[in-house]
């Protein structure tokens, strides 16, 4: 079958019922997969929308797509509402396809409440090379994913793996656990801070610092900069031994400076990466994907009449023979 006959036929069969889009069905399975190994722009597309929904054919394609990963290097851009995320990763696209390389953007919940920062916006910034087929953008601005937003982030990356993308650069607010676990996906974790965004460095401290591989002040064109990047080091020499492994840059993604010394940063934290082979890239995703569906199983099962079963331990609880932790792990053994 050609190309065409194959997008054809994709076309014309019965839309799925959850994601309204022409259902792959198992039978042109390896077309689509030879599709988006061929990085051919509306079945990439599809596919990414298909993992993002978590759609009735989605896991036999995530399944299918497993032989064809572990090209791409994830970059993780992590960091306060504000600080410069989504125009840093803009400067590094445009450094990214002046020297070549095919990068792929996951933005997850983009427009934070915090900073207003719109959606559409971001789309228009990100995707400012709209027609290069090197480059490809997807934001996750909306909640109601099955499965949670973060286990369709990390789907979505298999997606853009398969289709041979060098770089996935992975976008997420730096303000709750999910994001935080998104982050710790990707292979190399850069967290962003700016001046003037409060109280960032008490917001480092709490669990951001301790993720990153590369420490980013960004608006550097800013008062305040330099104190800010005195602040971080300051807190990254309190934790002396990882202190001399982690670079510490500026940079001002409105004009680009420190953008070139960025990725040579990641280039390095990636060549390190890569020594360890691109399994154990994909064992972390994977580990992360069970981890998340096996604590959704749970709490379903928990929701779902495990009732008497949490009246008896509570009571055991209550009387002082048991603690909750261990009442915890009785449930799951049951
Ligand atoms: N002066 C200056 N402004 C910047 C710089 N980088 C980003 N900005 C501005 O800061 C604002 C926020 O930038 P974004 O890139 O949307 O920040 P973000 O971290 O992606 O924000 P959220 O996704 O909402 O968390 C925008 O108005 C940018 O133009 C910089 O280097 N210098
Ligand atoms: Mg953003």
């Amino acid at each position: 079958m050609t190309r065409d006959a194959q997008s054809a036929s994709s076309a014309k069969a019965e839309p799925d019922a959850h994601t309204g889009l022409p259902s792959v069905g198992q039978h042109d399975l390896p077309g689509f997969i030879a599709r988006i190994t061929a990085r051919e722009r509306r079945a990439v597309s599809q596919a990414v929308t298909e993992l993002e929904r978590l759609s009735p054919s989605a896991p036999a394609l995530l399944q299918a797509l497993q032989p064809h990963l572990g090209h791409a290097l994830v970059a993780g851009f992590t960091g306060p509402p504000g600080a410069g995320k989504s125009t840093l990763v803009n400067a590094v696209i445009r450094e990214l396809r002046a020297a070549g390389k095919t990068v792929a953007v996951i933005a997850v919940d983009p427009s934070s409440p915090i900073s207003g920062g719109a959606i559409l916006g971001d789309r228009i910034r990100m995707t400012a090379a709209l027609d290069d087929d090197g480059v490809f953008v997807r934001s996750l601005a909306s909640r109601g994913y099955l499965g949670g937003l973060s286990p369709a982030a990390v789907r979505i990356i298999d997606a853009f793996d398969a289709a041979g993308f060098d770089l996935i650069l992975l976008e997420t607010v730096g303000t709750g656990q999910n994001e935080i676990d998104v982050a710790e996906v990707a292979d190399v974790r850069i967290v962003i801070s700016a001046p003037g965004l409060g109280d960032d460095i008490q917001a480092m401290k709490s669990g951001l610092l301790e993720i990153a591989d590369i420490l980013v002040v960004n608006k550097g064109d800013r008062p305040g900069a330099e104190q800010t990047m005195q602040q971080l080091a300051g807190a990254l020499s309190i934790r002396a031994t990882i202190s001399d492994k982690i670079p510490l840059l500026k940079t001002t993604a409105t004009s680009g400076e420190g953008v070139a010394k960025l990725l040579a940063e990641i280039d390095t934290v990636g060549d390190r990466v890569r020594a360890s082979g691109a399994e154990a890239r994909r064992r972390r995703r994977a580990r992360y994907l069970i981890a998340r569906a096996a604590a959704d199983l749970v709490a379903a099962r928990i929701r779902r009449g495990e009732g008497s079963r949490l009246d008896d331990l509570s009571d055991r609880v209550l009387a002082g023979t048991l603690t909750p932790d261990a009442a915890a792990a009785a449930l799951l053994k049951d």
